[in-house]
Parts: structure tokens; sequence; C-alpha cells
């Protein structure tokens, strides 16, 4: 909104903006004026945590008026945004990316250095912003810094929950969940804007009428109406003054006081009733690909789709265009199903509150959305009981029986008397009660549906989507490979690495176009350079040592190989499979003698991750690894040569210290099980070797950098299903290594072995659904693989140089532009400079 300001009052409006300057003396100027009022403290009662709110508020300041041109700008422009619709944002820490993407990382160490901070420490008193699991929700927050830094007209919309991901904390050797009240402190990085609020409706029923033409219309009386309030949070491109936004709603008590409790004079119960509403923002459900059926996740998912369609649709209104141009003005990106109800909400508001036809609606609707699937675990996929539905959202459930009603109808024209097909496509599924199949709502309604990496893409078109395929042709599915932000992954977390490569390439252009990484590549073996380089991996790794010692009291030696995996705790990615490989390590060491001991690499194995609060096996899995590091890192007769690490509470700001000290990283889920994958990427960059399996973004990896820099193995996914046939029907004896490893366990080498039994029953005949024991021997081979590697230095100087000379590919800025062009079809716009 561009307030006309009186030409009267124009002049002094123009006298009184002066922008506040980027020296070391304005800056400092404002930190002391934020610690002086903002914070009304003073000088001497100053403290890190201090110090780092007032120089955030004063970093806030310069993103807000980036941020207020930047949404000028497109208002005048109005171009066609994207809106991309996330449950998830897993955005980490704000400030040092703040100053790195507007280049002022250097005044502002200056000018803190010179009011007595340090500007590290100040950092480091940040929290994060942990409004997300894993994979998908930092996927999100890597987009959105490529949208910005693209110049890219697009918003976020997510929810503000008031407790992020819990904080993990290793008790015993268990996962013990603590709440992250993480807005316990004010939160200077997102700007309150409690004039926008919009009614959102749950419950009630649906009536009909006729309207004016005759024509039977909906209405939907609600039964609860609850407010959401809008906190923005500016996003600011690098090397850009594109500042973008995303909306997080909070719910809240609606303004006006219901009534009818008001006047029966239960003011008490009023009161309660109404502070109900605040429940439905207040956490993040901790799942990482795993649906768990609850009615409050269903409201957080109406509540966040029909706030944030309902502010698009305000904004598309203020233009006065015809309904038919909203999808020439919007583009509305589905991340996951989560937001599938946004399709229906669409519906409802064009037919319903707009009054137009159905098959426009439809059309318009089907030319506004598309779908990413992240996932084709079974236990993954969204589901919705069919009463649950019908009681929060009467109206939205008939359309959704609606839209599969034509749907099926044209399928039927196609394919007459295909009953079985009819049945296989349909929308629900005949379960005892019915359910809503989202990911089939969200392929009918979206014009482009795409999987994450080249071999997920592929297989779901032959699994969970083939049959849709025949029925909607193979255009709709597309591929559009996971990307991760370089600034935060590489010249945020690894500063030397970057000022070190934009040394070699004599610009800092490679983090807007990662491609020009591989001038690096005629450096692989130059000694002079990789002297150079192995210098900061080495630095990296004593950064972590220190964290680790922190964290856990385990000391590490530096010098050995950092052999790392970071992810959520889930059977699929097989930490387990990890663990046992490090068991059945530790037991050739101790069979060892001295001189054999002698030739041994000496291996840091480095564990991080959470697991779902009720996720037993995985809770299980974390138990086992501090048991085996209890036992291994005590034992004074391997000393170094093995030291196994469990590092607490994983986090964003974690993984940036973990993720440049790493020599190798473990990508190892069952083929066919990990849609993409992102670490992967981000450990590759950093100059890490792969030791993975031939899934998800491994196999593009593996193109890209050659078969010099990673260790492939195990089943690959075509084989899968067969695997599991033989493993589950014909009686396979384990795999005689693993056989060994898990005796140790029975035997209790590493304490009371009953606790284990749970775990080891997943794997024992008839089971092992994730296929151990069909790929133990080829993984503990590729092990040992990596130790000979390990032992010529300078071989391994050279792959891990040509590791990140050839990461260009995965640049979230390469996705970010696939999507744009051939998904949303939006350009950039961006804001030119004031002078
Ligand atoms: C998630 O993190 C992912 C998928 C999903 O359906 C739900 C959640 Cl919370 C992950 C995938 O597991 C991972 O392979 C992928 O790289 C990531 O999403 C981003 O696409």
């Amino acid at each position: 909104e561009l307030a006309q300001v009186p030409s009267e009052q124009r002049a002094a409006w123009e006298k009184y903006t002066v922008p506040e300057g980027n020296d070391v003396d304005s800056i400092a100027r404002s930190i002391v004026h934020h610690t002086t009022t903002t914070l009304a403290r003073t000088p001497y009662n100053m403290d890190d945590f201090g110090g780092y709110q007032a120089t955030a508020h004063s970093v806030r300041d310069k993103l807000i008026q980036d941020w207020n041109e930047t949404q000028q700008y497109h208002t005048i422009k109005d171009p066609k945004r994207v809106y991309y619709l996330s449950l998830e944002f897993l955005l980490g820490r704000a400030m040092d990316n703040a100053l790195l993407a507007r280049g002022l990382k250097e005044p502002y160490t200056e000018a803190t250095k010179q009011l007595g901070f340090k500007i590290e420490d100040l950092l480091e008193e940040e929290r994060d912003a942990a409004l997300g699991n894993g994979g998908l929700g930092r996927l999100a927050a890597c987009y959105m810094d490529s949208l910005a830094t693209l110049d890219y007209p697009a918003w976020g919309y997510g929810l503000r929950y008031t407790y992020g991901i819990f904080q993990q904390k290793i008790v015993d050797g268990y996962q013990n969940e603590v709440p992250d009240y993480w807005l316990t402190y004010d939160n200077p990085w997102e700007l309150p804007r409690l004039d926008i609020s919009i009614e959102v409706p749950f419950y009630g029923h649906v009536s009909k009428y006729s309207d004016e033409n005759g024509r039977t219309r909906h209405k939907w009386e609600a039964g609860e109406i609850v407010q959401a309030v809008a906190y923005d949070v500016p996003i600011p491109g690098f090397d850009t003054n594109n500042t973008i936004n995303i909306r997080f709603w909070s719910s809240k008590p609606r303004k006006e006081f219901d009534l009818a409790y008001f006047n029966s004079g239960d003011y008490n119960r009023a009161v309660e009733d109404q502070k109900k509403a605040e429940n439905i923002t207040s956490v993040l459900y901790p799942n990482d690909n795993h649906m768990v059926g609850k009615e409050l996740r269903l409201k957080q998912q109406y509540f966040w789709v029909c706030a944030s369609l309902h502010d698009i649709i305000r904004r598309f209104k203020k233009t006065d265009r015809p309904w038919s141009e909203f999808p020439d003005q919007v583009a509305i990106q589905l991340n996951d199903t989560h937001p599938t109800l946004a399709v229906p909400e669409l519906m409802r508001v064009l037919v319903d509150l707009e009054g137009l036809e159905w098959d426009e609606a439809w059309n318009i609707t089907t030319r506004t959305f598309g779908f990413t699937n992240h996932t084709v675990l079974p236990e993954a996929l969204e589901k919705w009981s069919v009463p649950m539905l019908e009681h929060l959202l009467p109206r939205h459930l008939q359309i959704i029986f609606d839209i599969n009603l034509f749907f099926l109808q044209t399928v039927e024209k196609t394919f007459p008397n295909d009953r079985d097909l009819l049945a296989t496509v349909s929308i629900i599924e005949e379960s005892q009660p019915q359910s809503v199949r989202m990911a089939f709502l969200a392929v009918i309604a979206s014009h482009k549906v795409n999987g994450v990496a080249a071999l997920h893409s592929q297989i779901i078109k032959d699994t969970i989507f083939a049959p849709f395929i025949k029925v909607l042709g193979p255009d709709r599915f597309t591929n559009k490979t996971n990307g991760i932000t370089p600034r935060r992954w590489l010249h945020q977390a690894n500063p030397d690495l970057s000022n070190l490569i934009a040394k070699k390439l004599g610009s800092f252009k490679f983090l807007k176009e990662l491609s020009l990484l591989d001038g690096l590549s005629k450096y692989a073996n130059d000694e002079a350079f990789q002297k150079e380089w192995m210098d900061i991996k080495y630095k990296n790794k004593v950064r972590l040592t220190n964290l680790i010692k922190e964290r856990t009291g385990i000391e590490v030696n530096p010098n050995a190989l950092f052999d790392i995996q970071v992810k959520r705790i889930h059977e699929y990615k097989r930490q387990f499979m990890n663990i046992l490989g490090v068991i059945h390590r530790y037991a050739n060491l101790k069979k060892m003698n001295a001189a054999q001991r002698k030739a041994v690499v000496p291996r840091v194995v480095i564990f991080g991750g959470k697991a779902a609060p009720g996720y037993y096996i995985a809770k299980l899995v974390i138990k086992l690894i501090n048991s085996v590091g209890e036992k291994v890192n005590n034992d004074k007769d391997i000393g170094d040569l093995l030291k196994v690490v469990f590092i607490p509470d994983y986090n964003v700001s974690v993984a940036e210290v973990i993720i440049p000290a790493n020599d190798i990283s473990q990508h190892i889920s069952t083929a066919g099980t990990e849609a993409s994958g992102t670490s992967n990427m981000k450990f590759v960059l950093n100059g890490g070797l792969i030791l993975g399996t031939v899934d998800g973004a491994n196999i593009e990896i593996y193109e890209e950098i050659g078969d010099d820099q990673i260790f492939l193995f195990g089943a690959r996914s075509e084989q899968v299903e067969d695997l599991r046939h033989v493993q589950r029907y014909r009686n396979v004896p384990m795999n005689p290594e693993l056989q060994a490893v898990i005796h140790l366990i029975e035997n209790g080498t590493f304490g009371e072995s009953h606790i284990f039994q749970p775990l080891i029953n997943t794997i024992t005949v008839g089971k092992d659904y994730y296929l151990i024991s069909v790929d133990f021997g080829s993984y503990l081979e590729s092990n040992e693989l990596v130790d000979e590697a390990f032992k010529d230095k300078k071989a391994w100087a050279q792959k891990s140089i040509l590791c990140t000379a050839r990461m260009g590919k995965f640049s979230s800025d390469r996705a970010i532009k696939e999507y744009a062009e051939d998904i949303w079809n939006i350009d950039p716009v961006p804001v030119p400079d004031k002078k």
C-alpha cells in the first residue's frame, strides 16, 4: 500500500528520511541507540546477550527498509508472484546471514569490537528459528534464500509455532525432549502485523439456498471462528537489496467476544474457551516422514491454508482483474501434501463466495497450483479420515467428493468399464472409515507435479502415481532436483574455504553462480593449493573437536578420519547399520596385534539427529550408539583408533560447525527410500567424500563428481522389492559378519542386552524390511576402501578439492530457476538501485 502523503507534508517526509550510513560510526551509533532505547539498558550492565540483541535490532532496521522498498516496488510493478506454502521453515539463525547478504559483516565486526564485543560471541547468542523437522523444512529455507537472491517476487507462508522442534537432551544414553520455547525473549527477526488478521472458520454445518439466478448455492455456517494474525520475517537476498517475506500466522482468540457466552454471564468459561484458539499454532508436530492423524494437525493445516489464501486473494483483488487472470498473477506451490486443503478452499472461495461456475473455478485452480512430492514411504502419505474432515470442514469434504466425482467421470469416459482403475485413482479410499488420499487430490488439482531428485521422480511415476500417468498423461510429472544455498552452506559455515576459493577464482561470483567452482579443478593437483585447502579442513576439524568436547566431554583427534552421519533418526536411513559397522570395526581392532594396529586409519564416527518422540525403535538406535560409544571410547586398547560420538541436539547452527569438518559423510538409506537428501550436497560442497547407497540425489552427485570421489554400495532400487520378498518368505541366513556383531550386543558387550532386543528383532529372519543384512557385506567393503583412500594424503586432498569444484549443479539457485521457468512462469523483478 503506497499511502499517498499530501503534498504539503511530502517535503517534510523527504527531509526527515535520512538513510542510516553503513560506516562503522553509524553502525556503532545505532547499536548504542538500541541498547539505551529498545533494550532500556546501559553500557554498564551489558553482556553478550544484550550485545546480540542491540546488534540484531540495528541489522533489523536495515532489513526492514529493504523489505519496504521491495514490497512497494512489487506492488507498483504487480508481476506474477509465487507463493511457497510450507508448514515448515527451518531457518536457523538470521544475523550472520543478514550481515553477509548485505556485505556488512566487516563494519559490524569493527563496530561491535569498538563497543567491547567479539562478533563471533554475539552471533552465538542467537537462538535457532527451528520451525521444521529436517530436510523438507530446511529445503524451504534454502529456496527462500534463492528466491530473494535471484530477485524473484515471492512470498512464503507458514505457521508461527510457539514451540519449534524440541531440544534434544541425552540422559543416560537416551533421548529426552525439552520444549523449544524460542520466543522467551523478543524475536527481532519478525515484524508483528497485528493489523493484518483474518478470521478462520471451523466446524458448523452447510446449508443450501437459491441465488438470484436460481442456482443452487452453498453456505457454510461455522461453529467456531479463530483469528489468524500475521508475523512477517524478511529474507534478504545476497548481494541484492531484494528482500522477500515469509508470513507466519499465529492463532489468537477473535476480537469479537462470543456473545452467547457473554450474555449467559459465564465470563470465565468464555475466556477459557477463547484461549483455546491459541492452541492451534502452539506446537510443530515433531515427525519427519511420518503422518499422525490428529485433529489438531488438520486444524493447523486449514488455519494456515485459509489465512494464506485469503491474503493472496485480497492482494489479487486490489488490481481489479477478472478471475480468469488469477493464474497469470498467482502461482502457488504446495510443499508436500500438507497444504492440499488449499485446493478445496480455493474452489469454495470461487464457487460459494464469488459465484463462479464449477468448471471455470476448476480451470483456475489447476492452473494455479503446483505440487512437490517429497516421499514414497507409505507411512508418510497423508490420509485424513472422512468423518474427521466432515466434522471439522463440512463444506470442504463436499467439495472434495465433487472433485472426485467429476474426475472419475472423465476417467470413466476415456476408460469405460475399468472399475479397478476407478478404484485405484479415486481420491477416496474405501477403508473403514473412508479416508481422503491427499496426494491424489494434489496431483489431480495441480498442473505440475514434481519429485525432488531424478530417481525419486521416476519412482513416483512407476509406483504411487503410476495410474495417473495413464489418466492424466506424462506431461504433468516432472523432476526438480533439490539444491542448497551456497551462501549459508559454504560462505557462512566455512568462511576460510570461501575466502580461499575467492582468492583462487578472483572473486566471490561463485556464490551466485556456483558452476564457477569448476575453475578450482585445475588446481586440484597443485601441492601448494592442496596444503592451503587441507589446512582449512584441519582448522574446521579442530573447531568440531572443541564442540564435541564441550557437548559430550569426549576428546577426539583432529588428525583422524572424520566420518559423519547427521540427519533425522529413522529406520530407512539406517543409522543402525552404521553403528553395527562400528561394532564390527571395534571387534576387528580388538583382534589385532600391535603391528597390525599401526596400519589402521584412526576414525571418529560422528552421529547426530533427533528421533520423533513416539518413535520407539529410533530412540533405541540412539541408546545403542551411546552404549557403543561408552564402551569403545573408554577402551584403553583402542585409544585414538576409533571413537564414537553422538552430538546432542543436532540443528541448523550445529550443522554449520559439523559439515565443514567432514572427511566423509554417510547417506546410506535403503535404495528407493530417500527421496533426495540435501545434506549430502552440503557435505560434498565442503570438500568431503561420500559413502552412500545408490539412492536419491547421491546418484546425481556421483554423476557430477565421479566415482573416485564417492563410495557407492548396496542393492539397487529395482532389486529392493524382490529382495524384501526373499527376506520375508525364504529362510535366508543372516550375513555372518552381521551375525557376529549381533552376538556381541546380545552377550552384553555394550551393557544390558535385553534393552536392545526389540531393535535386533527388526532385522532378524523374516523381517529386515530395510535390508541391512543384504547390504552389510558391501557396506563393510566400502568402508575398507575409504580407509585405503585416506592413507594417500595427496590423493585425498585432490579428491576433496574436486568434490567442491564439481558441485555447481546443486545450488538451490539452479533448482529455483527451474521451478520459476517450468512450473511458476515468473520472472525476476530486480528493485532498481536508489542512486
Ligand atoms: C521431509 O523432511 C522429507 C520428506 C517428507 O515427505 C517429509 C519430511 Cl518432514 C524430506 C525427504 O525425506 C528428503 O529425502 C528430502 O531431501 C527432503 O524432504 C527435501 O525434499
